[in-house]
């Protein structure tokens, strides 16, 4: 090429392709093609060596021209790519500060922690403390001191999980009940005593409504002059504050536990008002603990005179209130990691802050 007319003509072509490079990789590809090594006007350059004089004079100058004009334009065609792209940025990445803060996803609390604070906080409010212990029990606080006989049906393996022992060694086994820490803490102080004894218990069990692993309350009353009167008084109180009513019947049906003497089961009035329990009124029973006045043997084998120390006793299953309370058919899915089953039964953390408080 030893004319500018030509020249101008790709000046032009390569004006037009800088304009439209629709992004930075394009338009360094036109840059490489234009002004690279072996680029077009790069070539040209080249070519100047095999000139004359007088068309060196004329092309040189016009070649130099090209290649500053190209430069300037490329570069600034980079800015406004850049500029673009930071437009854009800014305008996707806005954060309006003036809206509300997304939403933290909450945790639920378990329908089992939920009924076990809400019957620390009712006890408490009664004056009992609570009272913990070991889940691997021995065969003496589980069943011996609470008067279990030696062949009595709860000793055998079908119902009870047993430990492996050392040879000739009793084995210790997977407490059936809280019952034991009622026996330690009878054998570890003098009465008065007043405490629940809330905690996992195991038991080789596995239906829709029975678990090997479930939860239990018991409480114990011990003092000199503790009657069946204290213990129906206790019993419909904590029912009015749990069922959140003061419309409580309640009767008490006889039956039979070794470790108490007389013993019954308790049962309250109620009636379904759609998924809620309502108690009080109906014509249905829901049987919800079983209780009794604490057998002499159970006293005497804690080192205490029946005949000076006397009270009564409780114990409920905490995963079958929850289910009566709120409403669940089926104890399986308690223990099953699903987030949707606790999401739709689970509980606001907060709201213990309210039942911490006591309850209204
Ligand atoms: C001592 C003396 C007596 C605890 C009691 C019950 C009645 C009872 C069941 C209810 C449902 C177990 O969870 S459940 O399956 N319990 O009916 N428990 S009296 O009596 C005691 C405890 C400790 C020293």
């Amino acid at each position: 090429m030893t004319d500018t007319t030509e020249l101008n003509a790709l000046e032009g072509r390569l004006t037009e392709q800088v304009e439209a490079a629709a992004d930075l990789k394009a338009l360094d590809d036109i840059r490489v093609s234009a002004l690279g090594k072996k680029g077009e006007v790069s070539l040209m350059m080249r070519e100047l060596g095999r000139m004359t004089p007088e068309q060196r004079q004329v092309m040189g100058p016009a070649l130099n021209g090209l290649k500053d004009r190209l430069g300037a334009l490329i570069d600034a065609r980079r800015d406004a790519l850049e500029n673009a792209a930071l437009d854009a940025a800014l305008a996707s990445e806005r954060v309006d500060v003036t809206l509300p803060a997304p939403r933290e996803p909450k945790g639920s609390l378990h329908p089992v922690s939920q009924v076990m604070e809400e019957l620390a906080v009712i006890f408490a409010d009664m004056g009992f403390a609570v009272a913990e212990g070991p889940d691997v029990e021995d065969d003496f606080h589980n069943f011996t001191a609470l008067n279990f006989p030696p062949d009595h049906p709860a000793r055998d393996t079908h119902d009870t999980f047993f430990m492996q022992a050392p040879e000739g060694q009793l084995p210790k086994v997977l407490r059936t009940h809280t019952s034991p820490v009622q026996i330690r803490t009878m054998m570890s102080g003098k009465p008065p005593i007043r405490i629940i004894a809330p905690g996992r218990v195991y038991r080789n069990d596995w239906d829709q409504t029975h678990t090997p692993m479930f939860h239990q309350v018991e409480g114990l009353v011990i003092d000199r002059e503790t009657h069946m009167g204290h213990l129906k008084g206790c019993l419909i109180d904590f029912i009015a504050a749990f069922f959140e009513t003061d419309q409580v019947e309640a009767r008490f049906r006889p039956h039979h536990f070794p470790f108490t003497e007389p013993s019954a089961e308790m049962d309250v009035r109620y009636e379904r008002v759609g998924d809620a329990v309502k108690v009080g009124s109906g014509d249905r029973w829901m049987e919800i603990l079983g209780c009794g006045m604490v057998h002499p043997n159970v006293i005497r084998a804690c080192g205490l005179d029946p005949d000076e120390y006397q009270g009564f006793a409780f114990g409920m299953g905490v995963d079958r209130l929850a289910m009566l309370k709120y409403g669940m058919s089926d104890l399986r899915p308690f223990f099953e990691p699903d987030p949707r089953w606790l999401a739709h039964y689970g509980f606001s953390p907060l709201l213990q802050a309210n039942l911490a408080t006591g309850l209204s």
